[in-house]
């Protein structure tokens, strides 16, 4: 037997564990019929599930043992599970730990997505530059998932509505003919850590309603008898690889509108089994939006209640807002959601006729409160006029919602101030929250980092503070014992070379797992600065070559290391991957310099490979321009691994810093109040770089990492320079100089690491879900027995 079939054995085993669990929770639910809580969200990203289910099942030692007694190891084959990478990044991730939560805490919750084919596109390098392979995850099947033909639901899209008078002589419509497309279920079980509680995931699936057309094949037609069933399989082939940018292509509308409709019906279906009134509805079910991505949801509710339910527009509208709430991930301008009017009017003419009339009644409300305010009144429409007129998706998220959350302090307070202010001074302000966005520890801190796991679980004498993460605080009082501190620099150092093996198998470079490991991964995005990254690293090499070999022996090694995709028409982020990949080349290449700076670009960032990175970072980078980044969750991720944050004053990284202490944290960079006025200054007066900047960009210039005129265009974006990099280098060539004078100093360090990690409490999805819970969404536990 190989290793893959002996990982398929081995996950087929433990599938039929997690299916028990699941089906007792599930009956038990039924039969309590508690308020269920539904996450809608387009992304999933959950990366691999095996050595996620046995350490939450609590089994892993067992089957350690079986393995070994039939001749096998876990350690050699556990790495054969493909991951399931069905989302882009931060957003789809966050689903997946508050999974993990759910499931955890007992809440009866369900999770509801798309089953895309194909997930996240694969990285390669090559020549430097980024290319794109399909991940088709599903060629060997998938034992983590149980297909369900069973649970189908049509789902419809164009056709026309009618209209007629109903026995009230009230005007009704409906919603008549068009193209029909079904959706199947297939169902993944997310097991509890310490708990019988297995919840379940639910991602459809399109496929036709007729298999095959056997008219147009008869006559012939051999290529029309398939078109309208590969029609159908395309909604839910592929997952958009946009992030913070959106796209409006008729397909992802169409997949948005398959899976709130799919969702509904089962939402539906659930609640019926209990003969109670529609009134009763807000009470039994909370549905969240995973950003606006799922909004159509609001105005499919709105249709079925009115159209086909026959209630009142008004104890429907009632309903439906008791009953969402929104969660938004950005307040970038080029990330929020707009449909083309005529676009939704084509797909789905009803529900265009539903968000004219909840615009309609909107905008009376508001004339009511603010009077003649036109102005008011066009920057409240859910309708963004114009030629063609757009839907404002977060208008229509926000307006059908009791609650709109950010996911970080700083990041509600913009939702509040900037993109939603009228708003709230519309509804008031309780309206317009914030939940900090958290991590799951089980997968973050005990699966990717047992070293660190067993270690912290021995000093607190039990595993508790895995589903209560306060209780790191205890490890606080060891942060001097030097002892702890060389078991917790142990560990430190194994996740190194760890990450050195990796690294070597994949790119044959062997990198010294003495220097500062220095990270950066995440999405390509021009906002995350990872050009100012690059240039600070240009900046440091060529520092370096002009120092005396005796001079470079006091400076501290490091092994800078970045990873991450770029969207795949995102050309300014593809030239800071072929940037990097450039530099990386030179210094790597330079034998005076490479015992002292290496550069590494890892190529596919993945869930699975981020849990190698995190858990070997000295530092790791969350720079981003203040304001941007909406929280950030892998700077969470990092520091409870051990690893401190060299960041701007932004999103999670505040909250980060007020728990750690601001001597655990190297903060450098322009304030969020500032941001906008230097934006205003540079547009006045042609801009004067940095020095030290205009030194490296000089350099780049001169072809020092290959033919520059390659990167004119990245060169250029510094001429109008948005995102502050050249205001902000100084201040972070200077930070990055007190990171290296703190980690010469290894005992010091230690205490850093070890209290900052025990300062991360706050910082677990439980939290995060626990705020939702009692502030959104009046869900309790229900314990599975
Ligand atoms: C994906 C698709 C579209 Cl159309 C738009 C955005 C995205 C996406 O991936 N967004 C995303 O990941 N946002 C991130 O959400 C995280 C969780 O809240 C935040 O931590 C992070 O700051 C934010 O950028």
């Amino acid at each position: 037997m190989d290793n893959f079939a002996a990982y398929q054995a081995t996950a087929y085993s433990v599938r039929d564990r997690l299916i028990d669990n699941w089906n007792s929770t599930q009956q038990y639910h039924s039969s309590k019929d508690p308020k269920r809580v539904y996450y809608l969200s387009l992304e999933f990203l959950i990366g691999r599930t095996l050595d996620n289910a046995l350490l939450n099942l609590n089994v892993k030692p067992n089957y350690q043992k079986a393995l070994t007694d039939v001749g096998f190891r876990l350690e050699d084959f556990i790495h054969e599970e493909v991951d399931a990478a069905l989302g882009n990044g931060g957003l789809g991730r966050l689903a997946a730990c508050f999974m993990d939560s759910l499931a955890t805490l007992d809440y009866p919750a369900w999770g509801y997505g798309i089953r895309y084919t194909y997930g996240i596109f694969q990285q390669k390098i090559v020549d430097g530059y980024q290319t794109e392979y399909p991940d088709y995850w599903l060629t060997f099947g998938n034992p983590w998932e149980i297909e369900r033909l069973d649970v189908t639901y049509e789902v419809n899209f164009r056709g026309y509505v009618e209209k007629y008078t109903d026995d009230e002589g009230v005007d009704r419509y409906t919603w008549e003919g068009g193209e029909k497309v079904v959706a199947v279920a297939y169902d993944y079980p997310i097991p509890g850590f310490g708990t019988k509680n297995c919840i379940n995931i639910r991602l459809w699936s399109s496929k036709p309603k007729r298999e095959f057309d056997f008219a147009q094949f008869n006559e012939g037609n051999y290529d029309k008898s398939v078109e309208e069933q590969k029609a159908a399989e395309n909604i839910t082939s592929v997952l958009y690889p946009n992030d913070n940018h959106l796209v409006g292509k008729v397909l992802r509308l169409k997949q948005q509108f398959f899976f709130v409709c799919a969702t509904l019906q089962d939402v539906i279906r659930r609640f019926k089994k209990a003969a109670r009134p529609w009134s009763e509805f807000p009470e039994q079910v909370a549905i969240q939006l995973n950003d606006t991505h799922p909004t159509l949801g609001i105005v499919e509710l709105q249709r079925i209640l009115v159209d086909e339910e026959n209630l009142s527009w008004d104890e429907a509208w009632d309903i439906v807002t008791k009953t969402y709430s929104y969660t938004n991930h950005t307040v970038l301008p080029e990330a929020l959601e707009k449909w083309s009017v005529p676009l939704i009017q084509d797909l789905l003419p009803r529900h265009m006729m539903i968000i004219f009339d909840i615009n309609l009644f909107f905008l009376q409300e508001v004339e009511k409160k603010f009077p003649n305010d036109r102005d008011k009144l066009r920057r409240m429409s859910i309708i963004q006029e114009g030629n063609p007129q757009y839907v404002r998706m977060a208008h229509l998220a926000a307006i059908g919602s009791h609650k709109v959350n950010g996911v970080a302090e700083l990041h509600s307070e913009l939702v509040r101030t900037t993109i939603f202010s009228d708003f709230v001074e519309f509804y008031g302000a309780e309206k317009f929250t914030n939940v900090t966005n958290g991590v799951t520890p089980r997968r973050w801190l005990h699966q990717a980092n047992p070293w660190l796991s067993d270690l912290i679980t021995q000093k607190l004498g039990g595993t508790q503070w895995l589903k209560d993460l306060s209780q790191l605080s205890k490890i606080k009082a060891y942060a001097t014992d030097a002892a702890f501190q060389k078991a917790w620099m142990e560990t430190k150092h194994k996740n190194k070379v760890r990450l050195a093996e990796y690294i070597k198998q994949t790119l044959g470079i062997s990198v010294n797992t003495e220097a500062l490991f220095d990270v950066q991964c995440k999405r390509l995005h021009e906002y995350k600065r990872q050009f100012m990254n690059i240039l600070g690293v240009i900046h440091r090499y060529e520092r370096l070559k002009s120092l005396s070999a005796a001079e470079r022996q006091k400076i501290v090694p490091h092994v800078v290391i970045f990873s991450g995709k770029a969207a795949p028409g995102y050309y300014i982020a593809k030239l800071i991957i072929k940037l990097i990949n450039n530099v990386a080349e030179v210094i790597n290449q330079d034998p005076e310099i490479s015992p002292y700076l290496q550069l590494i670009f890892i190529p596919n960032y993945s869930v699975s490979i981020a849990e190698i990175l995190i858990p070997a970072s000295d530092i790791s980078q969350h720079i981003s321009t203040a304001g941007t980044e909406a929280s950030g969750t892998s700077n969470m991720k990092f520091v409870l691994n051990g690893g401190l944050i060299l960041g701007t004053v932004d999103g999670a990284n505040i909250e980060i810093g007020e728990e750690v202490g601001d001597e655990n944290i190297f903060f450098f960079g322009t304030l969020t109040p500032q941001v906008e006025d230097i934006r205003h200054e540079q547009m006045y007066r042609s801009l004067t770089l940095e020095p030290r900047l205009e030194k490296v960009v000089h350099s780049i210039q001169n072809n020092n990492y290959g033919d520059s005129i390659i990167f004119e265009p990245l060169l250029a974006t510094l001429r109008t320079d948005y995102y502050l990099l050249s205001k902000d280098f100084g201040p972070y060539l200077d930070s990055m100089d007190k990171v290296d004078v703190a980690f010469k100093d290894r005992a010091g360090w230690a205490k850093k690491s070890i209290t900052a990690a025990a300062s991360m409490g706050k910082f677990s999805s439980d939290r995060s879900i626990q705020e939702y819970a009692l502030r959104i969404w009046n869900a309790k536990p229900v314990t599975v027995e």
